[in-house]
């Protein structure tokens, strides 16, 4: 693997929206007691229950601790593959790379600076510092090419939909806790430089009390070129409310990098839900770590489902909401099956699904011209 000193978009490389086609996913193994309730048990049997569905559809990969690693083997189906890989712990979509593609079948990484959500202004851990080298070992792991930036960017902060748009929430990117005083306009020409779109559709707030500060992933994502999907609540005392509705109307006015309006469609959030006290307990309090507490409200969102070959799982949390979001999915994704995971143990660590998968693109090499078919040969002694 070389480390680059080149720019991605200069050299031809793109960011694939996560509907197209993949290699492979990977995750990491969660471990830490002071993120993780009982010891991380019940969130390991999630992640597990999540690399199985996964696994279904595309190879996956989870990369665990040389402690964990015989625990992690035999939870885990034996079609995942296990590699030992030290990290502070489980989201990779914010610590691992995002995956490039080029037009001749090569695919490369963008190692962005990794500081736990905002570093030691709001940050949720300290040290953060093998987190801040997952990436560098999945992109040496994959054989890809490396662009490493002190670019301070989490991949749960970015939706793309591979035609060239970028989505993002000023909350999370402008916040001076990621890259300082960076003005917007710089932000965007990192996106464009790193992940070659050019056009980045600025949304505001995150869902209500996401801890990561904002991230897009638990908002709003494409579904495919010029849709997006959104968490959506119809009380008007919630919170979220205003939150949503600001996203949809920044949403209807956008135009995507291609021009095109976008169509937006609203599923309606999980519950309120919140931690329980049984719940808050489990959680070994670290001086430094954000605590958790009984009543706690968790950001809950369906939006948070990854898009595997062929499927789509999504996180399932709440019998009154679960049935209408998966039947939205499928309306959205009518060539993959959606399979709900039952994830509350992954949402009482701060996230879901998408903020601990990331895929790995599939190099599709340029089209080759279609093989001109020959007319059958006609053998003259043909056996019946
Ligand atoms: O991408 C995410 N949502 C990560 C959440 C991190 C929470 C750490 N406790």
């Amino acid at each position: 693997m070389r480390t680059l000193a080149t720019l991605p978009s200069r050299d031809g490389f793109r960011m694939p929206a996560e509907f197209e086609p993949h290699a492979g996913c990977w995750m990491l193994w969660p471990e830490r007691t002071d993120n993780w309730r009982d010891g991380a048990k019940p969130a390991q049997a999630a992640f597990a229950a999540v690399a199985a569905a996964i696994a279904a559809a595309e190879p996956v990969t989870v990369g665990v601790s040389a402690a964990q690693f015989q625990n992690a083997r035999l939870r885990l189906p034996p079609a995942v593959r296990v590699v030992e890989m030290s990290s502070d712990d489980a989201w990779v979509r914010d610590s691992g790379p995002t995956f490039l593609v080029d037009g001749r079948g090569r695919r490369r990484g963008v190692d962005w600076t990794f500081n736990a959500w905002g570093g030691l202004a709001g940050g949720l851990y300290f040290p953060w510092n093998r987190d801040d080298e997952v990436a560098q070992k999945i992109l040496e792991i994959e054989g890809s090419d490396r662009y490493r930036t002190s670019f301070v960017l989490e991949g749960g902060a970015i939706h793309v939909d591979g035609e060239g748009t970028c989505l993002t929430t000023e909350e999370c990117l402008l916040n001076p806790n990621r890259n300082g005083d960076m003005s917007r306009a710089d932000v965007e020409e990192h996106l464009r430089r790193y992940l070659g779109v050019t056009r980045v559709i600025w949304l505001g707030r995150g869902v209500h009390l996401d801890e990561t500060g904002g991230h897009v992933d638990e908002l709003a994502c494409f579904t495919s070129p010029g849709h997006v999907v959104l968490t959506w609540t119809d009380d008007r005392d919630d919170p979220q409310y205003d939150i949503s509705r600001d996203a949809y109307a920044r949403l209807r006015h956008a135009r995507d990098a291609r021009g095109r309006k976008l169509a937006v469609h609203r599923i309606h959030q999980p519950g309120p839900l919140y931690m329980t006290a049984e719940e808050a307990a489990g959680v070994d309090p670290r001086p430094g770590t954000r605590p958790r507490r009984a009543g706690d409200r968790l950001p809950a969102s369906y939006v948070n489902f990854y898009v595997a070959n062929g499927r789509v799982v999504m996180p399932a949390y709440d019998p009154r909401r679960d049935g209408a979001a998966r039947r939205a999915l499928a309306r959205l994704f009518p060539d993959r099956e959606v399979v709900g995971v039952p994830t509350r143990e992954v949402l009482l660590g701060g996230g879901n699904i998408h903020c601990i998968t990331q895929q790995v693109p599939a190099a599709a090499g340029p089209r080759r011209p279609a093989a001109r078919r020959r007319a059958p040969v006609r053998r003259t002694a043909t056996r019946r």
